[in-house]
């Protein structure tokens, strides 16, 4: 006998069968499994080494147990490769899977193109010390139109423009205005503040409109806040969105809440002020309204119009969407759809 053999008696044969036959049945692992196969499989492991002892046997006994221990080496080695769990481990090696593949990355989202809008927009007047603030969506009459000077028939207040949760006293907000107001009865000037959010219009769905979009408004309320100030503060904004070139055109226009009233256009950026399809040949985009805060309207906010004046503005991001990416449709902004999505 040597080291490693060990010489077979058929006491110990039955006695490894039995520790070999629960041993297999309890195997739950991959760790497990090999600890087995060292064990009992391995060259140094009890049946090998029972295999190597039969040499020492007598002649008889060779003939008598030497078939048997072959014959138990063997049977544990076929069990062991059908036992469950070896199955379950070969068959995911063999099969289809392979394990050396590398993983499926998870698709990475982006930042939808409305919000990095809207981010940009936001960085750009926090940068010239505006303050962010938000309000309701679901407005009163009041904040809505009332205390923007709207008369009380103004067309805006129909069914056919507004949605109201209860006729004529709860509606969806149709700006961010009545977010205004409420800083303005809230906080003492100087107020510089901008306001970015979803409004609702009851508009026919098409290309060109949508039920809901968003908007960024502007406010700035002090002592001496003059024409000259809003002129400034938007072409500085001009520049940082368009570019440095870029110059602005004001028209006058008409809002209940602003006297005067004033549409602000960019030099069209496609082209440079030159003429093409996006600017309808005219070289110039529309791109906000503005103007001074209506005295009307600073004093229904608890603001003394005589020492006080501001200024307003408002900008639809959709609209700039469109523009800035050459987009044919406001109804694909609100599809997410992942095609349209990825190319931002
Ligand atoms: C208060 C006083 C004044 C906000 C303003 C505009 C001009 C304007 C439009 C742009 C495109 C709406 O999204 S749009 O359709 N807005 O032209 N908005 S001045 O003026 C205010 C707001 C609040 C208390």
């Amino acid at each position: 006998m040597t080291a490693d053999s060990m010489v077979p008696t058929a006491e110990l044969l039955a006695q490894t069968e039995k520790e070999v036959a629960s041993g297999l049945q309890s195997i739950s692992s991959d760790a497990e499994a090999e600890v087995f196969r060292i064990k009992y499989l391995g060259k140094k492991g009890l049946l090998s080494s029972l295999v190597r002892g039969v040499k020492d046997l007598s002649p008889e006994e060779k003939r008598n147990l030497g078939a048997k221990v072959n014959a138990l080496f063997q049977s544990v080695e076929g069990r062991f490769k059908a036992a469950p769990w070896t199955q379950r481990r070969a068959s995911a090696d063999a099969g289809s899977f392979d394990w050396t593949l590398p993983g499926f990355p998870f698709p990475r989202g982006g930042i939808h193109p409305l919000t990095q809008i809207r981010n940009r927009i936001r960085d750009i007047f926090t940068g010239m010390g505006f303050d962010i603030a938000y309000g309701p969506e679901v407005e009163t009459d009041y904040y809505n139109f009332g205390a923007l000077n709207f008369q009380p028939n103004h067309p805006a207040r129909d069914m056919q423009d507004t949605f109201y949760v209860k006729a004529d006293e709860v509606l969806l907000r149709t700006h961010t205005s009545p977010a205004q107001v409420r800083v303005m009865l809230n906080r003492k000037p100087p107020l510089r503040c901008i306001m970015p959010g979803r409004v609702y219009r009851n508009e026919e769905v098409s290309s060109r409109s949508y039920c809901l979009f968003h908007q960024v408004e502007g406010l700035y309320v002090d002592q001496r806040v003059t024409f000259a100030d809003l002129k400034g503060t938007l072409l500085a904004f001009a520049k940082q969105f368009f570019g440095e070139q870029t110059k602005i055109k004001i028209r006058p226009s008409f809002f209940p809440f602003t006297e005067p009233s004033v549409e602000v256009d960019v030099w069209c950026f496609l082209c440079g002020g030159k003429g093409c399809s996006l600017c309808k040949q005219s070289g110039w985009l529309e791109i906000l309204g503005a103007g001074m805060v209506h005295p009307n309207v600073l004093a229904n906010c608890g603001i003394d119009n005589e020492k006080y004046t501001g200024f307003a503005f408002g900008m639809g991001i959709e609209r700039i969407a469109l523009l800035k990416y050459g987009i044919d449709d406001i109804r694909i902004l609100f599809e997410n759809d992942v095609r349209f999505l990825r190319q931002f």
